[in-house]
């Protein structure tokens, strides 16, 4: 199965991510994944200043899963323009890299974006309006307010001609109307999802396991909830879409496909399994051949909506639905 894809005006050698938070800023995992098999990977959440991130532990196992609250542990603007994108840019030669910057306010991602356009290294932006860990916001992402995604996708895209991906959240109570906010107001693409709001308890102590109390859920308990938003993306946008959630082997990654995704991210899996996106990849070329599919287009075209069919034609009107909401 031919596994190159291209999206976003640009070619990617497949379709598969590293997601952000699972790989740092690559170097991180640069000595036990070739990096060089990837499709791309979304760096680090980037914010303005550096930061430490919550209290530990940050992370706890469960039957399903993990759950984290890392707190957005992260090098800030000018550590990452002064060391992290250098790397990237004399060490990454076939992935694409997306950074992923997340403001505490709607200004901070302005200044984000202005701050680290003109650096080399990287394709364009995701923008994290889903951290369901910003104690700053009360745990509550920008993704759930409509006029909160507008004024930074518009304001975002005022400001680079780079791709701009918006990350969206899995516990949105109208994905719909968030997906055509983001579409209206400049986003090329869409990550589907964020981390599910969850906490696990100390069976002894009924204390939170996690330092801070709450945190997201990841990994297998979140891929139904990751297929569920990827589909109802699919029927509200013609942008392209990343599937992320949940997907350990080639055949998530074909389940995410099926639901309209064109690339697919991976993110817990690769904490447990370094090695997990590499073996998903080959495991892509055996099932296509097993299958007998050609291309992994052939796959996301015959999805619902397919690929760059809208299922969309009146304009949209962001504000007007908020207040609608
Ligand atoms: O750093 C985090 O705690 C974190 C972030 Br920024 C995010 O977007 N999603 C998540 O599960 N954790």
């Amino acid at each position: 199965m031919r596994l190159e894809t291209e999206v976003l005006g640009v070619r990617f050698q497949n379709p598969f991510f590293l997601a952000a938070g699972t790989c740092g800023f690559g170097l991180e995992l640069a000595e036990v994944l070739d990096l060089e098999v990837l499709g791309g990977f979304v760096t680090k959440s980037v914010t303005l200043e550096p930061r430490l991130g919550n209290a530990r532990p940050r992370v706890a196992e469960f039957g399903g899963g993990m759950l984290n609250s890392i707190g957005l542990a992260n090098p800030g603007l000018e550590k990452t323009k002064r060391e992290k994108l250098p790397w990237i840019r004399d060490n990454v030669c076939r992935p694409r890299v997306l950074v992923s910057v997340a403001g505490h306010t709607v200004t901070e991602f302005f200044m984000l974006v202005e701050g680290l356009d003109s650096e080399d290294g990287f394709l364009g932006f995701e923008i994290n309006l889903s951290c369901p860990n910003d104690a700053r916001r009360g745990g509550k992402p920008f993704a759930l307010d409509p006029s909160a995604v507008a004024e930074i996708i518009s304001g975002c895209r005022m400001r680079t001609q780079r791709p701009l991906v918006a990350k969206l959240a899995p516990n949105d109570s109208d994905l719909p109307r968030t997906v055509r906010v983001a579409t209206e107001q400049g986003a090329d693409a869409l990550t589907l999802v964020n981390t599910l709001p969850g906490v696990l308890l100390n069976v002894s102590t009924g204390d939170p396991e996690l330092g801070a109390g709450d945190g997201g859920i990841s990994g297998p308990a979140l891929r139904p909830s990751g297929l569920r938003a990827v589909r109802e993306a699919r029927a509200n946008t013609h942008l392209p879409l990343f599937g992320v959630g949940g997907i350990l082997t080639a055949a998530d990654a074909v389940e995410y496909a099926h639901a309209g995704a064109s690339l697919v991210q991976m993110g817990t899996a690769s904490f447990a399994w370094p090695r997990a996106a590499e073996q998903a990849i080959e495991g892509l070329m055996g099932w296509g051949r097993k299958h007998q599919i050609g291309a992994w287009d052939d796959l996301v075209s015959k999805s619902p909506g397919g690929n760059g069919s809208s299922s969309r034609s009146e304009p949209f009107d962001p504000i007007e639905s908020a207040e609608e909401g």
